[in-house]
């Protein structure tokens, strides 16, 4: 991390009045968590917050434990602010119908850890090295002058936990788990964030589970295990689309696979394919030459086919594409 980049970030949000953080629609654990704890340290620093992402402005029931939400306000709410803070968006696309309201602001920090971060901020705290945004929150949090109460570290170690699939990824390094145990340290209890987070599932997310795996299959040739949920699958579970981000978890775990799909139908009908990979394949890559994004490890786009079939040709078109040119 740039300490210029960071003391001149430190500059512009200690004379802020106000400030308004923005993460991506259809946040994930990171995104909240992370969203949730710098707005809580910055009111906690006297400032006023606001905190919004694109709608559906809606919490998945499994972080309603975290605190901070008293900062949620619709986009359309969102007042001018001193300074717009990003949190784990990689591009101001990321932002949906909230771009236009932070390329307003004069000046957006962008706190993130994707590698293919645009650096579109005025001020960028970017790591790629860092497993998730909020560790690098936490890791700058005495430059930026805000002090970390025992709730914002149970937002950040609750976004570093999602991120990491629990300390498990390729991404987790001894300083995530040194940044942990400093958490722990501040009160946050694992064992809470763990029973609230993985241990809180409703009986249709497992029945929706249940279809996913039914659908699953494994491609030996490219050892690419895939499956796939419709529309009228979400409907008969009665699961929201955006409760489903880790769903694809479950097809980890399958043996001899090295890159695992999931393909979404959205509520418009177009297909959304997020991607995992094992043993260091980079599906960052993938997902970015089909128009997408995310991490090495986990990533998505949003396919440009209108089937099922059509969308998996695709990617099997370009992961042999990619595994050919490396
Ligand atoms: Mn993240």
């Amino acid at each position: 991390m740039d300490e210029e980049e960071v003391s001149k970030a430190s500059r512009l949000i200690k004379d802020a009045k106000s400030a308004a953080i923005f993460t991506h629609e259809f946040p994930d654990g990171d995104a909240i968590g992370s969203a949730l704890g710098l707005g809580l340290m910055l009111e906690g620093a006297g400032k006023k917050v606001s905190l919004s992402w694109p709608e559906p402005l809606r919490i998945p029931e499994k972080y309603n434990f975290l605190h901070g939400r008293h900062l949620l306000v619709s986009p359309n709410g969102v007042a001018g602010t001193d300074v717009v803070i990003t949190v784990d968006c990689a591009n101001l696309g990321r932002l949906s119908k909230l771009e236009p309201i932070a390329t307003d602001s004069p000046k957006i920090v962008n706190i993130d850890h994707h590698i293919d971060n645009t650096l579109f901020g005025f001020f960028n705290l970017v790591d790629p090295a860092a497993s998730a945004t909020a560790e690098i929150i936490f890791s700058n949090h005495k430059s930026l002058g805000l002090e970390v109460s025992r709730e914002s570290a149970v937002c950040l170690y609750c976004a570093i936990a999602t991120d990491t699939g629990r300390f498990s990824y390729s991404n987790v390094s001894a300083t995530t788990l040194r940044i942990a145990a400093e958490l722990v340290d501040l009160g946050v209890s694992p064992n809470e964030v763990y029973e609230n987070v993985y241990q809180n599932n409703s009986l249709e997310y497992l029945k929706l589970m249940g279809i996913m795996l039914n659908h699953a299959s494994v491609d030996y040739e490219r050892e690419l295990v895939f499956s796939w949920i419709s529309q009228e699958d979400l409907a008969a579970s009665r699961v929201q689309m955006d409760e489903t981000e880790e769903l694809i978890d479950s097809l980890r775990s399958v043996r001899g696979s090295r890159i695992i799909a999931l393909f979404k139908e959205k509520e418009d009908g177009t297909i959304r394919v997020s991607l995992r990979s094992k043993k260091g394949e980079d599906v960052g890559r993938v997902a970015r030459a089909l128009g997408g994004g995310g991490h090495p490890a986990a990533s998505g786009y949003t396919s440009s086919k209108a089937t099922f079939p059509e969308a998996l040709a695709e990617l099997k078109d370009e992961i042999e594409r990619i595994w050919k040119e490396s």
